[in-house]
């Protein structure tokens, strides 16, 4: 059984911090569960784009508020607590949040804890690491 706090991961590798968004993970591909689990703060005023091309996601609000926007479409949803919203179509999307958000995150494939948004706010997946001495096949 794997039991974790969120305030251990503070300040640790599983945290990732950037302009818009902090985001804790409290379950990554390494934990061999197929999926990653992460709560996510969405600092308040942001507009972030987001284009998940190689992850779904599932997304459940539990504090905050906001709004994604489908891109292109227009296609506006209210993000409250009790709101999911999941990301079955690797929907390209814009997250604003009207005031401090904390959002479960919930992705497959799991990320590694490695990957970092591109310019248009995607994932790369990254593969397991190959071993530099590994023979090669054939
Ligand atoms: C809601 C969302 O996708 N925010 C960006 C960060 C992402 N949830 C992550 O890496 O935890």
């Amino acid at each position: 059984m794997i039991v974790r706090q969120l305030r251990d991961i503070e300040g640790t590798e599983q945290e990732v911090v950037t302009p818009n968004w902090i985001s804790r993970r409290l379950l990554l591909k390494h934990d061999g569960m197929g999926f990653s689990l992460h709560e996510t703060t969405i600092l308040p005023g942001t507009e972030t784009s987001i284009w998940y091309r190689h992850h779904l996601e599932a997304v459940y609000c539990i504090e905050g508020e906001g709004e994604v926007e489908l891109v292109p479409g227009g296609e506006i949803h209210q993000i409250v607590p009790g709101v999911m919203y999941a990301l079955d179509r690797h929907d390209r999307h814009l997250l604003r949040a009207k005031t401090t958000m904390r959002l479960v995150c919930v992705f497959n494939p799991p990320l590694t804890g490695r990957e970092v948004h591109d310019e248009e706010g995607v994932y790369p997946l990254v593969e397991d690491h190959v071993q530099a001495d590994a023979p090669v096949p054939g």
